[in-house]
């Protein structure tokens, strides 16, 4: 409700401020008969002070300052599936909530990766998100990948949830995931510190039980 009042209240300011801009090009009407001059000089004064206003506050701002969310349905060729949801407020961190089942009890690496390709299944989802172009890591890691998301724990049932809030996966601006993949892994994420070939890169974390492309869904 909050958030729906904010963006009306922005859609009225953007309204509000559409007739000054629009008299802005009226200001050579100065050339035309003396009886206009009075309203023409004033005219123009007034919408500049109205069109600076409106600079300080752009309404547009306010609106993309409003909640994001996002959702992926991970499926993959086991019986492993499950549901995600992605929240950010404003420019604040990302909120991650998982719940997957089908899983073997234990820690599962779970990451973002590169693309929302599934084409040849999960596989074709690329590598972890690295739009900084680092080294495999640990979710609190400084050297990490934007999509190491660290692991996830399924209980004795197989089932795994997990709340994780993040900062290096936002749902809008020049690194948003929204397009991109979440997925699941066999084995556990050794977090870059495995000592194994592939520690530096996958964390080693096996094949890939399921995956889902992760789209907007209504706040
Ligand atoms: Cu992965
Ligand atoms: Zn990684």
């Amino acid at each position: 409700m909050q958030a729906a009042a904010i963006a009306a209240m922005a859609a009225h300011a953007i309204l509000a401020a559409n007739p000054p801009i629009l008299h802005l090009p009226l200001s050579p009407l100065p050339l035309n008969h003396s009886s206009f001059h009075g309203i023409s000089l004033s005219l123009p004064r007034q919408s500049f002070s109205l069109s600076l206003a409106a600079k300080k506050e752009p309404p547009l701002f306010v609106v993309a300052a409003a909640t994001k969310k996002a959702v992926a349905v991970l499926k993959g060729t086991s019986n492993v599936e499950g549901v995600v949801t992605l929240t950010q407020e404003a420019d604040g961190p990302t909120t991650v909530n998982a719940r997957i089942t089908g899983l073997t009890p234990g820690p599962h690496g779970f990451h973002l990766h590169q693309y929302g390709d599934t084409t040849n299944g999960c596989m074709s989802t690329g590598a972890h998100f690295n739009p900084n172009n680092l080294k495999h890591g640990a979710p609190e890691d400084e050297i990490r990948h934007a999509g190491d998301l660290g692991n996830i724990v399924a209980n004795a049932e197989g089932v795994a949830e997990a709340i994780i809030v993040d900062s290096q996966i936002p749902l809008s601006g020049p690194n948003a995931v929204i397009g991109r993949a979440l997925v699941v892994h066999e084995l556990e994420d050794d977090l870059g510190k495995g000592g194994h070939e592939l520690s530096s890169t996958t964390g080693n974390a096996g094949g890939r039980l399921a995956c889902g492309v992760v789209g907007l869904t209504p706040v």
